[in-house]
């Protein structure tokens, strides 16, 4: 299997994540420049005509794409350590804070981050206003989750989970990005501190 990744860019990191959590070796790992747009290629596009990274390709050459989908997949081939759940509940409540934090969190992080910073002008079709006013709802979830994580080591029960490699690569990823302060969030800060000290997460 060929992981297509790119350095410094979210969404292949999580699958990364992933791969180290499980203990995965025998995936390829292609970086492609995006600030060189390898990503827009011909060739890339006849893999991913999303051009986006992480795309999956498998032995038999069919390709898998999207974060979620190809770490679903990695996790029917590789169940140990489980990360998406074991019991109806434990799986809807994964599945719950992956797309809530998905939807509240990550989107408009990555908005306030992408129509703003100057260095995306190239990837995005900026809105600057756009991009002040998802900051602002980011603030208010930075806030919300903050106040869900005071109560718990990990965001969706009593071990980590992929909600974990979610949230916490997303509130690594691009808070900082923002000019946020995750400091100014002391329960998600103590959060990130403990999960960055896995090793998967030093990739
Ligand atoms: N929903 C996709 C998002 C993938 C995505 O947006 N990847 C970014 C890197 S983090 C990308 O390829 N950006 C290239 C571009 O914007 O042109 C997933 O979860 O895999």
């Amino acid at each position: 299997m060929k992981l297509y990744s790119a350095k410094l860019a979210l969404s292949p990191w999580k699958v990364l994540i992933f791969i180290a959590e499980k203990g995965i070796k025998n995936i390829e790992i292609i970086n492609l420049d995006l600030a060189n747009k390898e990503h827009k290629t011909d060739e890339y596009k006849a893999i991913a005509p999303n051009s986006r990274v992480p795309s999956l390709v498998l032995d038999d050459g069919t390709t898998i794409l999207e974060t979620s989908a190809i770490c679903r997949y990695l996790e029917c081939l590789y169940p140990e350590p489980n990360l998406f759940g074991e019991s109806p509940m434990e799986i809807a409540t994964i599945e719950m804070w992956y797309a809530l934090s998905s939807h509240e969190l990550m989107l408009p992080l990555a908005h306030g981050f992408r129509h703003t910073h100057p260095g995306m002008k190239e990837l995005e079709n900026q809105n600057k206003e756009f991009g002040l006013a998802q900051r602002e709802v980011a603030r208010k979830s930075l806030k919300y989750f903050d106040r869900v994580i005071s109560d718990r080591e990990f965001i969706a029960g009593e071990r980590f989970t992929y909600a974990d490699i979610q949230v916490a690569s997303v509130l690594m990823y691009l808070v900082k990005l923002n000019k946020i302060e995750l400091s100014e969030y002391e329960n998600l800060s103590e959060y990130i501190t403990q999960i960055s000290r896995r090793p998967s997460f030093s990739i």
